[in-house]
């Protein structure tokens, strides 16, 4: 007969924060939320430190080139999906290593022919208010002025006038020339009173714009995730299949960490791939495991030293139907209060810390607060940057409200890349183990995240703590009752609209 563990799995929602003494120095200002990503001995600091505990998903509807840009600026890591080619990862991973913050390709161009109405249906799909007219309409084509919203009247003007009878026409634009520093576009723009200022080269082809609110965002978001060079730093997803191609194409392109992406990473396949890493690209790449929800689990990834990480979740993920599919899994408390535990024996045993993520299943704030204090170093979530502007799919509007679609890795639509991949044409999907959806569009990643970072830090204010690592050490957690969770709530009282309501752009409560 199977071994019946004694304790019921729990969700994070069934755990509330004790309040500890808060000394009149503490604000959530000054609170460090840095955490680490690698292993690191004891007395000896990690590799590798992210600013902030929060990372993205290895998902196709998440984690694209633009995303991971945004989350690096906030000072968190994206992991690059790899449920695609080889080529099209890599240059994902490059696009985020050669992303000078402040010189932004141009990928809503228009020609001078272009209507009216086929320009607004791209500053609707793109978010783009401001678009370079080119004489191919390419991103590189010979450049002739500039477009904004303010240059028409969507509900006054003929839509099916041409942009050039509307557009800023080159004459009248301020622009650059390439080579100019970062620091000389940003005073022509302060200069010009300018939102943006277009970068040709000699020939007068269009290179680059210049924005005056990602100055305006440099100088809000001081915690930009850099390496040694100053580029922002990106993770990779590898799988089991064909990580001895795909981890050396992602270390050429400057990956700064890989992580096997699997609901299961419990196998002897995934402790291999770590090994054949490690053994080919020594200490310089961090490495993730996962996911697993025991404390076996992680005893057998953690066992010979050369995972950096590893993962806690199965079956929580938002679009996750692997427990109704296949009956397996853990409540992702019960996973992380297991796995944690036997992280901090292993570093009482022989001094070495072993960083823990917790994977999916995080439905609001409060949850990602009550995983950090449960011994997370970090969070990864997809659903969270689904909903933003910057993640890669398209914004679809349903009834008059925009959303974004979002879809499991474990769905057909994410596994049909691999028709088209020699190496892994022979996979073959018997059943679906994620959903495919839609996510309400809460914004810009910046401004969702900067709500979240905020009630962390004065949630740990409340606990008295002054750092992450303080947090952990100094949380107290009670269980709640179904009548705590009621009381918690507004009761016997008429709203007129909620504070949430009225910031309008919460990521949560999913259920
Ligand atoms: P969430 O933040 O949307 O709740 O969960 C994201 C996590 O769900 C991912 O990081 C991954 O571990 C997991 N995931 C991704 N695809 C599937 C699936 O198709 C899945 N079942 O469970």
């Amino acid at each position: 007969m199977a071994t019946i563990l004694p304790d019921v799995s729990r969700t994070f929602s069934e755990y509330l924060l004790i309040p500890r003494l808060t000394r009149k120095r503490q604000t959530a200002a000054s609170v460090d939320l840095s955490t680490p990503l690698s292993r690191r001995t004891k007395g000896e600091g990690a590799r590798f430190n992210m600013n902030i505990p929060i990372v993205s998903a290895c998902m196709q509807a998440v984690s694209g080139g633009d995303l991971s840009i945004a989350l690096a600026r906030q000072g968190g890591l994206a992991f690059v999906f790899c449920s695609q080619p080889i080529q099209s990862q890599v240059e994902m991973v490059y696009q985020v290593k050669t992303h000078k913050a402040g010189f932004v390709t141009s990928d809503s161009n228009v020609t001078p022919e272009t209507s009216l109405a086929a320009l607004i249906e791209l500053m609707k799909q793109t978010g783009h208010s401001t678009i370079a007219v080119t004489e191919d309409g390419s991103a590189t084509g010979m450049f002739l002025g500039l477009i904004t919203d303010n240059d028409f009247w969507e509900f006054e003007d003929d839509l099916s006038g041409a942009v050039k009878d509307y557009m800023t026409a080159l004459e009248n634009v301020i622009y650059g020339i390439e080579g100019l520093s970062l620091k000389s576009a940003n005073q022509l723009l302060h200069k010009s009173k300018k939102e943006c200022l277009p970068i040709l080269d000699d020939a007068g082809r269009l290179n680059s714009l210049v924005f005056k609110k990602d100055y305006v965002d440099h100088r809000r978001h001081p915690m930009e995730l850099l390496d040694d060079t100053k580029r922002l730093c990106v993770g990779a997803a590898v799988n089991t299949h064909d990580y001895k191609d795909r981890a050396p194409a992602l270390v050429e392109a400057g990956a700064d960490a890989l992580c096997f992406d699997s609901s299961d990473g419990f196998t002897e396949y995934q402790k291999e791939g770590i090994d054949w890493i490690r053994d080919n690209f020594g200490n310089d790449i961090i490495i993730g495991g996962g996911n697993i929800v025991s404390a076996e689990g992680f005893d057998y990834l953690v066992k010979d030293g050369n995972v950096d990480f590893v993962k806690v979740g199965m079956g929580g993920g938002s679009i996750c139907i692997t427990r109704e599919q296949k009956g397996v899994g853990r409540g992702q408390a019960s996973a992380l209060l297991d796995v944690v535990a036997r992280r901090d024996e292993y570093f009482e045993e022989t001094g070495i810390y072993i960083p823990v993520c917790s994977d999916g299943g995080l439905a609001n704030d409060t949850q990602i607060v009550v995983a950090l204090s449960m011994g997370a170093d970090f969070v990864m979530m997809g659903r969270y940057f689904a909903m933003t502007e910057e993640s890669p799919t398209p914004r679809t509007s349903i009834n008059g409200q925009i959303y974004k679609p979002y879809w499991g890795e474990g769905t057909t639509r994410a596994q049909n890349w691999q028709r088209y991949d020699d190496a892994m044409s022979s996979r073959v999907m018997m059943f679906e183990e994620g959903v495919d959806a839609y996510v309400p569009l809460v914004g810009s990643l910046a401004n969702v995240m900067a709500t979240t970072l905020y009630k962390l830090k004065s949630t740990m204010v409340n606990v008295g703590a002054d750092s992450l690592a303080d947090f952990k050490k100094n949380a107290i957690l009670t269980l709640v009752s179904e009548q705590s969770v009621v009381e918690a709530g507004t009761s016997t009282v008429f709203q007129f609209s909620s504070n949430r309501e009225l910031e309008g752009k919460s990521w949560g409560n999913r259920d």
